[in-house]
């Protein structure tokens, strides 16, 4: 019986080593170490045996089974590595250095008018600032000279957090932390505060061709000693003549928002229509694109500069509509629809 057992052990050590699949492994196993497997066969003749013999083969048996099952454990752990190798093997070849494919995304047109925008501002000596998305009542509105209950309120009614806190409207919420971040130096050094904020509104409306719940504002501050109307006016023609390189029919008129007097709503002549009246100026021929003003006083004050020392202006261009005017687009709604067919369209130069 010793024998069969070592013949048993050295014929299956020999076929382990010629299998090459774990199926293969499955059923040798299952011919050697299974219920009718050739040992389990040969254990089933212990009982022929005699007292003394019984637990020297018994453990021989063991020996033999412990051996087999180690093997088998081994050309497992082996095929596995094999297998895994060979799928690695037949991967495509990533080439960290290969040159990207650049064909495969482009800027969205807001992008690409908001760097425009920075540029121009950046070559007259306006710094630009990041702002939150999520504001305070205070920041949005009551530092803005727009008190609780005040009924331009209704003009921009926006989404609330449960904490109080907003999705801010207006890019004019980051007026006051601007004024006060720099007032040392306008006061202490006589630097003017010159700075555009560009960022993402929110507003609870009722969505058309020009309208959006989710658009872009930049917004834009000069404060100094003597700021006039005429600052205002200039900054805002070079501004335009250079985001669209040509003479752009523009219009100025009063307008009211709180925070500034006297503010003005500049308008400029549809360009998708040519003036004619189109869905995307809602008929009219122009298109209220950056209404403006001369920073009110109480604005001033909240933010840690005196009025009767400082004036300044401010304006919240729509950045969304600078784009529809730019790219020609001629319902708003495009601009976040993600559909890559018409967005990928614009291309970059930088
Ligand atoms: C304001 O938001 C003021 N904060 C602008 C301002 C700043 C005035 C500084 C004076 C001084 P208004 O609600 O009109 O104003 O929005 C400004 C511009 O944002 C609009 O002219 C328009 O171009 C754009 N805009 C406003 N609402 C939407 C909207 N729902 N979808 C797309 N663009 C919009």
């Amino acid at each position: 019986m010793k024998e069969k057992l070592e013949a048993i052990r050295n014929k299956a050590e020999a076929e382990l080593k010629e299998l090459t699949s774990a199926e293969q492994l499955e059923n040798f196993r299952v011919q050697v170490l299974g219920k009718k497997g050739e040992l389990t066969s040969i254990l089933k003749m212990m009982g022929s045996l005699s007292a003394e013999e019984r637990p020297i083969m018994g453990q021989k048996a063991n020996e033999v089974r412990a051996f087999l099952e180690e093997k088998i454990t081994e050309k497992a752990n082996e095929l596995k590595q094999k297998e895994m190798q060979m799928e690695i093997d037949s991967m495509p070849i990533f080439d960290i250095s290969a040159p990207a494919d650049l064909s495969r995304g482009s800027y969205h047109p807001i992008t690409l008018v908001q760097r425009e925008c920075e540029r121009i501002f950046k070559s007259m000596g306006f710094t630009v600032e990041d702002y939150s998305e999520v504001v305070t009542d205070y920041e949005c509105f009551e530092s803005l000279n727009i008190p609780k209950h005040h009924p331009a309120r209704d003009m921009q009614d926006t989404y609330y957090l449960e904490n109080g806190q907003l999705l801010k409207s207006q890019t004019s919420a980051a007026q006051n932390a601007i004024y006060r971040k720099y007032k040392d130096a306008l006061v202490n050094d006589g630097v003017p505060i010159k700075a555009i904020f560009p960022g993402r509104c929110f507003r609870n409306e009722a969505t058309d061709a020009c309208h959006e719940n989710t658009f872009f504002q930049m917004e834009g501050v000069m404060v100094d000693k003597d700021i006039s109307i005429s600052n205002l006016i200039y900054f805002m023609k070079t501004m335009l003549s250079e985001v669209f390189q040509k003479d752009i029919k523009v219009r100025l008129r009063p307008g009211f928002f709180p925070f500034v007097e006297p503010g003005f709503e500049l308008d400029i002549s549809c360009l998708i229509c040519g003036g004619e009246g189109c869905p995307s100026c809602k008929h009219s021929g122009w298109l209220e694109l950056c209404p403006c003003g001369m920073i009110h006083p109480e604005v001033l004050k909240a933010g840690g500069i005196d009025p009767e020392e400082y004036t300044g202006f401010a304006f919240g261009l729509g950045l969304t509509r600078l784009a529809m005017m730019k790219y020609g687009i001629k319902d708003i709604r495009d601009l976040n629809s993600g559909k890559l067919s018409s967005l990928s369209q614009f291309t970059d130069d930088e």
